[in-house]
């Protein structure tokens, strides 16, 4: 390829919940702007990330998992990764290294299939089974449809994650670079900040507390020494969660805040004193005013 001609695209990454999606994604740009956890449902919005080098752009939108919806935000968290499938030059479709197919996964096989978008698969957590799993997980996919490539990967520890990449430049087409070589995320700082915080309260919680939660950043102000001044507030559904969530004398609502602390300080490279608030608002989950405040809208919908 001559250096002048560049290829660039946008690249939707699908698949059921807890696959690793955002954890390859953040793998593949070498930055950790979607949060991950051991949970499903993590990723409740679409994270737009930008990658490029001597090749080209790609511009890579992490979605939330597919699962059966059990509330609002759960309708608008599918209908925000299906939504991003038409306008995909390629779609990786990530999946556990396991033989066996489950009903999630057969149904994105079906919608990928309609879509005749590109698809390339990626094998994860391959570090977790032995070799001959992952080639009848192999197996077992390639009898659903047809890949522009098949890819087995540990997003976690970055085996072959290389190859993803090389295997997308090659479905790209031409193109021009649609955002400036610097360009990481669209993400506002304050909601990287609050998803910081909600991964914190995700992994230490325990149980179904941490899907009851929503987190927003109320105020974000940069002192004249450099220092942040950060108030979020922790939304949850219960008065009782709201106890567990600050914890005995604030133990538990010290710990979330000590740790999301330290990541948005690698972040603004600067100290942070961050603030956070509890408070309860019962069943917001299926509030189509409370999702709207907390930047769950409907794709298509005003923001
Ligand atoms: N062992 C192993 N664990 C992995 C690998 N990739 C991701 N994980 C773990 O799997 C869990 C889920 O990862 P996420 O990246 O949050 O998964 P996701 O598909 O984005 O999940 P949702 O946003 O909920 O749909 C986390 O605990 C990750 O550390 C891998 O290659 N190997
Ligand atoms: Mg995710």
């Amino acid at each position: 390829m001559r250096n002048d001609v560049k290829k660039s695209g946008y690249v939707s990454i699908i698949g059921r919940s807890n696959v690793g999606k955002s954890t390859l994604m953040n793998h593949l740009i070498g930055q950790k702007i979607a949060i991950t956890a051991n949970k499903p449902q993590t990723t409740r919005n679409r994270i737009q990330t930008v990658y490029t080098d001597v090749r080209g752009q790609i511009v890579y939108l992490d979605t939330p998992g597919l699962h059966k919806a059990k509330n609002r935000l759960g309708e608008f968290m599918v209908e925000e990764a299906l939504h991003t499938i038409p306008d995909a030059d390629v779609v990786l479709w990530i999946v556990e290294a396991d033989p066996f197919i489950g009903r999630f996964d057969l149904e994105i096989g079906e919608r990928l299939k309609q879509s005749g978008k590109p698809v390339i698969l990626v094998v994860n957590k391959t570090d977790l089974v032995e070799k001959q799993t992952v080639k009848d997980a192999v197996k077992a996919y390639e009898a659903l449809m047809t890949y522009r490539k098949i890819i087995a990967v540990s997003a976690l520890r970055s085996v072959n994650t290389g190859k993803v990449t090389d295997a997308i430049f090659e479905c790209l087409p031409e193109g021009p670079m649609y955002f400036d070589e610097d360009t990481v995320t669209d993400q506002p700082m304050r909601q990287i900040v609050a998803e910081m915080v909600r991964e914190k309260a995700l992994r230490i919680l325990e149980e179904e507390i941490p899907h009851g939660i929503a987190v927003t950043t109320d105020s974000m102000k940069q002192r004249k020494n450099g220092l942040w001044d950060i108030e979020a507030t922790i939304v949850c559904e219960k008065e009782s969660h709201k106890g567990i969530i600050i914890g005995k004398g604030g133990a538990m609502l010290k710990r979330i805040g000590a740790q999301a602390r330290m990541d948005a300080e690698k972040m603004l490279e600067d100290r942070v004193n961050l603030k956070l608030y509890v408070k309860v608002r019962e069943n917001w989950r299926d509030s189509d005013i409370l999702l709207k405040n907390y930047g769950y809208t409907a794709p298509g919908k005003d923001a």
